[in-house]
């Protein structure tokens, strides 16, 4: 009994040519895409109400919220989170409608990693 790789299955050679040999077809498993969430600086939104997001949407405690935020404010813009699609779309809407709400032009942006 010959053990094969997980990526190796066994088939026949098909229908109407059905010779009962048994092929080897390699299959490749994907890992679904990942996309990177960024916050982007801005001259008007307050560090306090950027360090609240990171801790509301995000799950940071305050030290890593604190942080990120600098790196934002000093850089232009930092990577918050990756996530599936699905969830990148709703990270960005919410904080996307929770800056809207309070009226700071915080912007956030997801990206293909
Ligand atoms: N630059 C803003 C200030 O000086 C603070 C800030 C940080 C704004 C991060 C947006 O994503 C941001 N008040």
């Amino acid at each position: 009994m010959i053990h094969l790789p997980h990526s190796m299955s066994d088939k026949t050679d098909g229908p109407g040519n059905d010779t009962g040999i048994l092929t080897k077809t390699k299959t490749r498993t994907q890992r679904p895409p990942m996309y990177k969430v960024m916050l982007l600086n801005d001259d008007y939104t307050p560090m306090e109400f950027v360090v609240h997001v990171l801790e509301r949407f995000f799950g940071l405690n305050h030290a890593q919220a604190f942080e990120i935020m600098l790196t934002v404010h000093k850089k232009g813009l930092a990577v918050v989170g990756v996530f599936s699609h699905e969830v990148a779309e709703t990270k960005v809407a919410q904080v996307m409608d929770f800056a809207r709400r309070h009226q700071h032009p915080l912007q956030c942006t997801m990206e293909k990693e």
